[in-house]
C-alpha cells in the first residue's frame, strides 16, 4: 500500500472545548507514529482549507504543527514541525486578519511580533531552524500558541473575545 492512501482525515476539535486550552507535550521520540500523525494532520488541513494545523486539533496533545502556504496558489509546499520553540521575535509587529479551523467562520485582526525563528525538529528527527516573516511568522505564531493551549481570541480584548464566542455560539444554535 502507498504511503498516500494511509492517510486520514481527522475529525477536528471546535470551540469550547477544554482539549484546546491544554498544552501539548515534548515528542520524546520521532517515530513512525509521530509522522503517520504528521501525514494526517496534512491531509485534515488540507481537507478543510487551512494553511496550518496543531496536533491538538485533532486531539493530540504533542508538540506538533504543520504549515502549507503554497495551497493558496493552488500548490503544495508543506513543513511539518517537531517540538518548535521561538528562539528570536523582532520587536517590530504586524497585524493579519487571522481565522482558525477550530474557531470556524470567525475572523479578527491579531497583532504580532513581524517575524521569529523558530528551531524545531523535523520529520528524521533533525534540528533545523526557519527565519519567518509575514503569514508565515504570524501562522507559526498561532500555531505554537495552540501547542500552549491558546487561541488567537485569547490575544484580542475581552470585549472582542466575547463578541467572537457570543458569534460562535448564535451560529451553532442556528446551525442546529
Ligand atoms: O487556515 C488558517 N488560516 C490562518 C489565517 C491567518 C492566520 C492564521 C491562520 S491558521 C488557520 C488554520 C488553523 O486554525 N491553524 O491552527
Ligand atoms: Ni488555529
Amino acid at each position: 500500500m502507498t504511503k498516500e492512501s494511509n492517510m486520514a482525515i481527522l475529525p477536528l476539535v471546535i470551540a469550547p472545548d477544554e482539549r484546546l486550552n491544554t498544552p501539548s507535550e515534548p515528542v520524546k521520540v520521532v517515530d513512525d507514529s509521530i509522522r503517520k500523525l504528521l501525514d494526517d494532520m496534512l491531509d485534515t488541513m488540507y481537507a478543510n482549507d487551512g494553511i496550518g494545523l496543531a496536533a491538538v486539533q485533532v486531539g493530540v496533545h504533542k508538540r506538533c504543527i504543520v504549515v502549507d502556504l503554497a495551497v493558496r496558489d493552488g500548490g503544495r509546499d508543506p513543513i511539518k514541525f517537531i517540538n518548535p520553540e521561538i528562539i528570536r521575535k523582532s520587536d517590530e509587529t504586524h497585524v493579519f486578519q487571522e481565522g482558525c479551523l477550530s474557531f470556524p467562520d470567525q475572523y479578527s485582526d491579531v497583532i504580532r511580533p513581524s517575524s521569529v525563528t523558530v528551531r524545531y525538529l523535523n520529520e528524521r528527527g533533525e534540528q533545523k531552524e526557519i527565519e519567518a516573516s509575514e503569514l508565515l511568522a504570524t501562522c507559526l505564531q498561532h500555531e505554537m500558541d495552540h501547542l500552549d493551549g491558546l487561541l488567537f481570541v485569547d490575544r484580542l480584548s475581552r470585549l472582542k473575545r466575547d463578541m467572537l464566542l457570543r458569534k460562535l455560539a448564535k451560529q451553532r444554535r442556528d446551525a442546529v
